[in-house]
């Protein structure tokens, strides 16, 4: 595993409705995630937030809301990955709302070959500008990521697609829209929902997400949308849903991938302390990653 971390936030609010999940990274670094991976022996290196430009007024393009700030934050974000990839170092992400994987995955992407995608997700964020109910872009990076959508979207980092379907899959999700439903049937999209994970437990789901996502790639990169877990273990969230992930199941997930040893890259997003607990989504962010940088309990 790559020992060497490079830490970036992204205080963007503006791809979800709700405002707060630009103190995300805020709430993330309070809740010691730097000491915490630092204690675990990895050399981490924490290089601040990329500038997000806040709007005088609300704009809407095509059913996108914001989408000159969010196109140039991740715009931003991409070279920043990028350049940590090029220095050999493992890109860890902190959002921000969940548009930002938009500019990790490009700045990944760039580097990697065949990229795998591991989206921990209630939702599918496989909506299009035609499709999305919200025109929130939080609900579109992983259908842009793919090359579906807006071609401002698509083409962040000057390059589309950034992924192959049959290198991603979909974990936890449980509130897709219909249009999302369906580009999942159309490019074969491989989910395990919240059915599989009760039926299978998650154990089996990991060894199957991981032999699928490892099968043809060079590096595999983790997206965990923090309201894949249960509101009750992670209350912090702009778009709860009931019946998700609980704490020990996003654990023994985390610990399965260290093992597995795949991921060149990873992002924590969605921490909304304002309508968090005590900073419990944070601290439950940080526990996670540690698990997934290979933290034992014995
Ligand atoms: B998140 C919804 N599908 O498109 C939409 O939190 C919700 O990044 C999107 O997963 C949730 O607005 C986006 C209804
Ligand atoms: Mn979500
Ligand atoms: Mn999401
Ligand atoms: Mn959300």
């Amino acid at each position: 595993m790559n020992k060497n971390i490079s830490i970036i936030g992204v205080p963007l609010d503006l791809g979800a409705d709700r405002r707060g999940v630009d103190m995300g990274p805020s709430a993330i670094r309070y809740a010691g995630v730097v000491a915490r991976l630092e204690k675990m022996g990895l050399n981490i290196q924490d290089k601040g937030d990329i500038p997000v430009t806040r709007p005088h007024t609300f704009t809407e393009t095509d059913n996108h809301k914001y989408l000159d700030e969010v196109v140039e934050a991740n715009t931003r974000l991409a070279e920043a990955v990028s350049g940590i990839m090029e220095e050999g170092r493992f890109p860890l992400v902190l959002g921000g709302d969940h548009s930002i994987a938009l500019g990790t995955v490009a700045g990944v992407a760039k580097h990697v070959k065949n990229l795998g995608v591991i989206w921990f997700d209630a939702h599918g964020d496989l909506n299009t500008g035609e499709t999305s109910p919200s025109g929130n872009i939080h609900g579109m990076p992983l259908a842009a990521s793919l090359g579906y959508g807006h071609e401002r979207l698509v083409q962040i980092g000057g390059f589309a697609p950034k992924l192959k379907p049959e290198n991603v899959v979909i974990i936890g999700a449980r509130d897709l829209d219909a249009g999302e439903r369906e580009l999942i049937k159309r490019i074969g999209l491989k989910v395990f929902t919240m059915h599989e994970i009760d039926k299978l437990g998650m154990a089996r789901v990991m060894e199957e997400a991981i032999a699928h996502v490892s099968r043809n790639t060079d590096g595999v990169h983790l997206s965990l949308d923090l309201d894949g877990l249960d509101p009750h273990d992670a209350p912090g969230v702009g778009t709860p849903v009931i019946g998700g992930i609980s704490y020990r199941e996003g654990h023994v997930a985390m610990e399965m991938l260290a093992d597995a040893d795949i991921l060149c890259s990873a992002e924590f997003v969605e921490v909304n302390p304002i309508l968090d607990r005590e900073n419990m989504t944070a601290r439950v962010a940080v526990a996670l990653m540690s698990s997934a940088f290979g933290d034992k309990l014995l």
